[in-house]
């Protein structure tokens, strides 16, 4: 079981999506389960193509190949995950921020966030403080969740929650951040109520908060 994992982390690494997607499924099959394959197969894999990237050894394209890799298993969990599903706790509003375009860990909350029985209410990427006001306006969510991958997008998170102030939204709203440069003293400096490691933290944090 543990080669399958290997040999996953493998597939995605070398963008082999075709190669990716059946092993997913032969893990899944042979009782693997979806939290694992994700955990310990698909999702470390990304940071071994990020170190590849940073040493120079991977460019841009073999980083989107390793992404469409990923997809390709994470298509395959994704109803599992989500099947588990209960009845809806709250909502969330979830998105990249402005200039960021990187949805993979954004989409885990979503998928997470769904999967522990919270309807979400997915902006996408690149999402503008406006795109935030608007949603928050219609919506009326419980939370927002932001993700941001980039350093320099990073400092959006701040400018949506100030936009939210501005607009007499930020009360009622718990916030949440995350991504990989996002830390919980970023989190503390930028007034936001919770900072995840991951996204599955994400839940957790969510539902200590949604019960108080
Ligand atoms: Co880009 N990229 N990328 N990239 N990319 C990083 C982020 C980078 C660290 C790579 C590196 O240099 N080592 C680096 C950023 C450096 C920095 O700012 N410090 C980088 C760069 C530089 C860039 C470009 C600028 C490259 C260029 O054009 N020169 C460019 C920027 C484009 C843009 O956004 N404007 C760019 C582009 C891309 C691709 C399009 C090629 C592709 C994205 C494809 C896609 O997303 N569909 C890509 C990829 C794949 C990566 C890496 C390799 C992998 C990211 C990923 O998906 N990780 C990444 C390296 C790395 O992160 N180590 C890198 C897996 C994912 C599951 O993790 O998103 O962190 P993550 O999500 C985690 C947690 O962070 C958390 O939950 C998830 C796990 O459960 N989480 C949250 C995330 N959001 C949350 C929100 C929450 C809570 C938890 O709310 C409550």
């Amino acid at each position: 079981m543990a080669n399958l994992l290997e040999e996953i982390q493998e597939g995605v690494i070398n963008g082999q999506a075709p190669r990716v997607k059946e092993l997913t499924q032969t893990a899944l099959d042979q009782g693997m389960g979806p939290q694992t394959v994700l955990n310990e197969g698909l999702v470390p894999a990304m940071a071994v193509v990020g170190e590849k990237f940073q040493k120079g050894e991977f460019f841009i394209s073999e980083m989107m190949i390793s992404a469409r890799a990923m997809y390709s298993g994470l298509n395959l969990v994704k109803p599992l995950l989500l099947s588990q599903k209960a009845e809806s706790k709250g909502k969330a509003v979830v998105a990249t921020v402005q200039g960021d375009l990187h949805d993979i860990g954004k989409n885990l909350v979503c998928m997470m966030m769904e999967g522990g029985g919270y309807e979400v209410v997915d902006l996408g990427v690149n999402a503008t403080p406006d795109k935030f006001v608007a949603a928050v306006k219609e919506h009326r969510p419980d939370f927002v969740m932001m993700s941001a991958l980039l350093t320099t997008t990073m400092a959006n998170m701040g400018k949506t929650i100030q936009a939210l102030s501005d607009n007499g939204l930020r009360a009622n709203l718990k916030i949440g951040i995350g991504g990989a440069p996002v830390t919980q003293r970023f989190a503390d400096s930028i007034g936001a109520d919770f900072y995840a490691a991951d996204a599955g933290e994400a839940v957790t944090k969510a539902n200590m908060l949604i019960s108080k």
